[in-house]
Formats: C-alpha cells, structure tokens, sequence
C-alpha cells in the first residue's frame, strides 16, 4: 500500500559493469515475492536493449510488462534523455500506483542531471543515489583505489575530464556507496577502496553487496536526498556538464554493435579475449552463440578484465531440431511453423553483442570479435555436424583474463 503522497524513486547508478542490472534483477525477485509494488525504468546507451531484455525476463515484468520502462538508444543524463525519463515516470504512474520507482541509469550516466530533474519533480521523491563501485575494477585499474583521487587532481590540473571524473562524482552524489565483487579482492583491497570512497564522500553509505542481495525492504523508506549537501558541487560543475548533458556520449568512451547471425567459433573466440581483455574495454554484453554449443542462447558479460558466460536459454531451433526435445508433437509442429514464417538460416539463433571502450582500443577489439564468427567454409562444417574444438568450461563459464 502506497504510504507517502509522493512515490519515492532510487537511482541505481554506478560505472559500467558494475552490478546495478544484478542488483535490480535481485529487487524485482523480491518484489515478485513480495507483492510489493516495484516499477523501474531501465537506460540502456546503445540501441541494443540488453539490460531491458534481461530484467523484461524477470518474473516480475513476464507478470505485468506495465512496470518496466526501458530507454535505450541515448544517456538518461543527456537532454534527450531527460525527456524520455520524464515521460517514463509519467507512464509509471499512470499504469501502476508504485511504492517505489527503480532506476538503472547506464554506466556512462552522470548523476547530477538526473537530481536536478528529481530537485524540481512533484510527481516523485528521490530518496537513493546509490553508486555501486566495482571492487575489482579499482583493485585492478587504479591500484586499489589509491589512484582515484590523484588521476583527478592531474585532470583538473590539466583543465581535462575522462571516466576517472565520471567515476569520482558518481560517489560524490551518492547518499550510498555499495561496494561489489568485494569477494574477488582480499580484506585489505576492501579496506583501501573503502577508505579512499570515505575520502572522496564522507556522508555517503558505504555497504558491501554480494551479487546483488540489498534487502529491499531497506529501500522502501528511506529518507529524501540530501539536495543541500551537493548544492556547492552543483554549481561548480554546472557550466562543464552544460556541454556534456547535449551530448549522448560523453567522456572518451565509445560504443560498438555487433549483430550477427552466426555462432563464435569457441576457440578464436577464447584467444581473441585473452588476447584483448585490457582496461581500455570497459565493458561489453549481450547476447551470442556458440558453434560447439548451438542449442543454448548465451549471455556474455565483460567489464573491465573478467568474462562470464552464462546459459540465457534455449534457442527455438535447438529445441526443434533436439530428437529427444520432450514436448508434445503439437508444439514442435507449432515451433517449427513459427521457425519458418520468422527466421533465417540458423533459425532465431544469433548474436547481439555491445562493446564500450576508449575509443583508441574498440575498433580493434569490435574487429577482432567479428573475426571469430565462423567462416563460410565453417558454416558448412557445422551443418554437417563438425565438432568444433571448446576450450570453454563446460559446466563452469567464466574466464578471468
Ligand atoms: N564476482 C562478482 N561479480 C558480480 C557481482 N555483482 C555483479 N557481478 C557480475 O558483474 C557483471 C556485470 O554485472 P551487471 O549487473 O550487468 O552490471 P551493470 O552495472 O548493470 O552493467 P552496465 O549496465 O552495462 O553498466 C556480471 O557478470 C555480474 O554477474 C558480485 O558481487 N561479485
Ligand atoms: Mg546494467
């Protein structure tokens, strides 16, 4: 039941790959269970909505699709943005009487033209901006966060901005930090990074979240955002954010797509990401398959130096052309129908993938993934039943570069 006049909002916001789509994954389930009222928007920069498809599979969006809102194709920063943000609140409302609203910005979004726009909004109240930092990106990147604060003082002596601005002013807005992938660091690791974010934010919360799991009950009643503490940073950085909230792609970061309707050949695909998995690949996911696995639908998510591959699902295809498919002969016949109207040669097999990286490094990274879709020599190989050589864990899919 809906207690406060205004409907209370939270802003997932955090540096690419950081956990916000595990963490809202997580607060929908509970929701579900729950019959709690949760309504979310959710920003995806490129025009591949990969973190729309992902919550749209949770089972509280499969229940009612109302309560999802998905914006792709732009930053919710930009002023493009905004306006799809205002218009998603607005349908939100109009559908749903939400006890709160959960938005996932993207990790390229900077948070102070979403608070400007909640500081004037009489619809909503915003109450949480959460920037989730990813522990093992610091650990790796910028020495255990001891370099976050003087890669900022050089760019500020040098009148420049790049992600190490966006990251530090992500905790700078922040009511509270959740720090993640802390079990991939050890104990001081965690110490380092925590105490450079109390430096950075000495009012932020700062909570250690394990895969996502934040009680959402802790998040229903929390109190409005402290919009006098970041009133002084406001105004300095207002004139240099005037410039970046026009443009859709700030910061040196640069997005690729790649659809396809091929599968990877497993074992380029697993030099290729040795090879190339550096810090100047920020982040890439999306959606593939694998020639050596060809019924199952593939999640891939990098950030940083660290890949996991996950099963996502079935491919229609792998069903049907499964002998022991196990489901009746009117839906293979039904399937097979639909196969046909809709889908090209490897059925509704195919691969979606976004990379985001320096600009200097994501052509090179883009060309290299393309190189790893199988040939026309290989398609035939894989139609007459090739066995391509795996060397990606079978049961176990992640990789640490
Ligand atoms: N080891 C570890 N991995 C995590 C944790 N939380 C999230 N991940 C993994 O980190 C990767 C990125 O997670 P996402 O939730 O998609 O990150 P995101 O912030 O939504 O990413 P973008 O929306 O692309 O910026 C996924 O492979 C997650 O499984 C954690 O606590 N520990
Ligand atoms: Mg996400």
């Amino acid at each position: 039941m809906k207690t406060l006049e205004k409907t209370p909002v939270i802003i997932l916001n955090g540096f690419l790959g950081s956990g916000k789509t595990t963490l809202f994954r997580n607060l929908l389930a509970q929701s579900s269970k729950m019959n709690t009222n949760v309504c979310g928007i959710v920003n995806d920069m490129s025009d591949l909505d990969v973190d729309g498809e992902l919550l749209s599979s949770t089972e509280a969006v499969e229940d009612n699709n109302n309560i999802l809102v998905s914006i792709h194709s732009c930053v919710l920063s930009s002023d493009e943005g905004i306006m799809k943000l205002d218009d998603g609140i607005r349908k939100l409302k109009a559908n749903n009487d939400p006890e709160l609203i959960v938005i996932e910005t993207s990790g390229s979004c900077h948070p102070m033209p979403l608070i400007q726009f909640f500081k004037k909004n009489e619809a909503v109240q915003l109450n949480g901006v959460f920037a989730l930092v990813d522990c093992l990106m610091l650990s790796q990147d910028y020495n255990d966060g001891s370099n976050l604060i003087p890669s900022m003082q050089e760019n500020l002596s040098n009148g420049s901005r790049d992600t190490v601005n966006l990251l530090v002013e992500q905790i700078l807005f922040s009511s509270h930090v959740f720090l993640t992938k802390t079990d991939r660091i050890s104990d001081d690791q965690f110490s380092s990074i925590a105490s450079v974010i109390s430096t950075i934010n000495p009012h932020s919360h700062q909570h250690a979240v394990y895969f996502g799991k934040v009680e959402i009950d802790s998040l229903l009643h929390l109190p409005q955002y402290d919009y006098f503490q970041v009133e002084q940073l406001m105004a300095e950085l207002a004139p240099v954010l005037a410039a970046e909230t026009l443009k859709n792609r700030p910061y040196d970061l640069e997005t690729r797509v790649i659809r396809d309707d091929r599968p990877f050949h497993p074992e380029r695909l697993w030099e290729i990401c040795h090879e190339f998995l550096d810090q100047k690949i920020y982040r890439s996911k999306g959606f593939f398959w694998l020639a050596s696995r060809d019924k199952y639908a593939l999640l891939w998510n990098q950030a940083a130096g660290r890949i996991s591959l996950e099963i996502n699902g079935s491919w229609r295809a792998g069903i049907a052309e499964d002998e022991n498919h196990g489901i009746s002969e009117t839906e293979i016949s039904m399937l097979k129908e639909m196969l046909a109207e809709n889908h090209g040669r490897f059925g509704d097999r195919n691969c979606h993938l976004t990379v985001i990286g320096d600009k200097t490094r994501v052509d090179q990274f883009t060309e290299a993934l393309r190189s790893c879709f199988l040939t026309d020599a290989e398609i035939e190989l894989w139609f007459e039943g090739h066995e391509f050589h795996d060397p990606w864990p079978q049961n176990l899919v992640k990789l640490s570069s």
